[in-house]
């Protein structure tokens, strides 16, 4: 099985563009009738539906941002009715508040075909067996793999994140062709078969598809030297649907864009005018059909470059690099969305012996993210007695576990000892190397 869907993946430019000029045209109404904040925005700047007469036409449109789903917590970018959402995922907003989808019947449906899609570019077809550890819950990754294995009619293994030895047994077991998960967790799996003196000749694994979180070239061929594997690179995000957005295709060289169902634009981070492929920039997205809470022009903070050079493969869609880097100070630390304004947030409403200092490391020890916090407390609680201290670092660690979901180590610290700045606060250091 070489396409899922041949006719749209390998359509030829001119039909694909009317295709997306038609669904913009029905998706602007739609949204001009049913979310009135973006209807207040194109009114903002004297626009209306019948000024969109094609794809052409969409840099017209204002943008959106994560900060318009954060202003309508939890659901008033719905533009279904609350009856036909039939699922929402969330995830980390910049503040302690959640960033909610609302998915109606054919969101999830088109959903799962754009995972079935990505499957079988990476070689699989109904007859896999797709083992799926990403986290199944609020985040898209479990769920949206499993909803397009499922499509395709794979065996699907929900296995989820965690454990890793029963996953390993699981992998070995149950015969998995495909695993599903963030590379840094399939790094880890590697890891542990070591230990556990498991050899890649004992599993059946012949691709991984790997996303969540930023990795590299050379992270990809210590993948698939260790578990023998085709390690393929699958990009997305829970506002625009989940996994699936992009997809590496056997060329491994660039992310195929489901162009049919997301519009891709590259905008100047700073001027915000749309830029040209090969151009590095901000990646913006329309959703061309979706229901339950469409988006249009959602800038997603990920700077990359867009090509739509023919790839080999046979596939028309434009390609996506690697994402260079974020233009906000979002980190993913296992595949956990987190906000420095997060983690601040927690310590100041913590505890009043907490001084407004902190200083966050994000590192890479044996193939796991870790975070390490070292925070200041006041001159009072330091001087108290050494369980006080370790009770406030415990406190503070289930904290942040419960509202952000990070596990992280707190070090507390004594007043002024972390740096201090004149100008912009440096608070986060990332030593991870790719
Ligand atoms: O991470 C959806 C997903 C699940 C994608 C499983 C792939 C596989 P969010 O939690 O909303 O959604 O995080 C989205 O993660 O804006 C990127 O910054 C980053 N990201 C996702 N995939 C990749 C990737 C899911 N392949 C944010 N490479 C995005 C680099 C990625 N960054």
């Amino acid at each position: 099985m070489k396409y899922y869907n041949k006719k749209i993946e390998c359509m030829d430019r001119k039909s694909l563009k009317e295709l997306q000029s038609r669904r913009l045209v029905n998706l602007v109404e739609f949204v001009y009738k049913n979310m009135p904040a973006y209807k207040a925005k194109m009114d903002a700047v004297g626009l209306l539906p019948s000024h969109i007469k094609g794809i052409d036409d969409i840099s017209k449109l204002p943008f959106m941002t994560k900060q318009d789903l954060r202003d309508n917590y939890p659901f008033g970018l719905f533009a279904s009715k609350k009856r036909d959402i039939i699922r929402v995922h969330a995830s980390s907003g910049t503040t302690g508040k959640l960033t909610v989808v609302g998915y109606t019947k054919r969101d999830i449906d088109d959903w799962a075909e754009c995972c079935a899609r990505s499957l079988v570019m990476a070689g699989m077809s109904g007859d896999s067996v797709v083992h799926v550890a990403y986290g199944y819950g609020l985040f898209t990754g479990g769920l949206g793999m499993h909803y397009g294995a499922e499509k395709l009619g794979a065996m699907t293994v929900p296995a989820s994140g965690g454990n890793t030895a029963r996953q390993i047994l699981l992998l070995k077991d149950f015969g998995a062709d495909s695993l599903c998960c963030t590379p840094s967790y399939a790094l880890y799996i590697a890891d542990e078969m070591e230990k556990m003196g498991v050899k890649k000749e004992e599993l059946n694994l012949k691709a991984g598809l790997f996303g969540a979180e930023p990795w590299s070239d050379n992270m990809r061929i210590e993948i698939e030297n260790r578990l023998g594997i085709k390690a393929y690179d699958i990009y997305g995000l829970s506002e625009i649907s989940g996994p699936g957005v992009a997809m590496d295709c056997c060329m491994q060289n660039g992310k195929h864009v489901f162009e049919d169902l997301f519009f891709p634009e590259i905008i100047d981070k700073e001027t915000l005018e749309p830029k040209g492929y090969g151009e590095e920039g901000e990646l913006v997205f329309t959703t061309l059909n979706k229901q339950g809470m469409p988006l249009i022009r959602y800038r997603t903070r990920d700077i990359c470059t867009l090509t739509d050079a023919p790839c080999a493969c046979g596939r028309t869609l434009v390609r996506m690099t690697r994402v260079f880097g974020r233009t906000d100070d979002m980190l993913i630390i296992r595949g956990v969305n987190v906000f420095p304004s997060q983690i601040e947030s927690v310590l100041m409403n913590s505890d009043e012996s907490i001084a407004p200092h902190y200083f966050i490391t994000v590192d890479r020890v044996n193939m796991q993210d870790t975070i390490e916090i070292k925070v200041e407390v006041n001159e009072k609680i330091f001087s108290d007695e050494v369980k006080e201290l370790e009770n406030l670092k415990k406190k503070l660690e289930h904290d942040l576990f419960t509202m952000i979901g990070i596990n992280a180590t707190v070090k507390l610290v004594s007043p002024n000892t972390l740096p201090r700045s004149e100008g912009k606060a440096r608070r986060v250091e990332d030593l991870r190397t790719l």
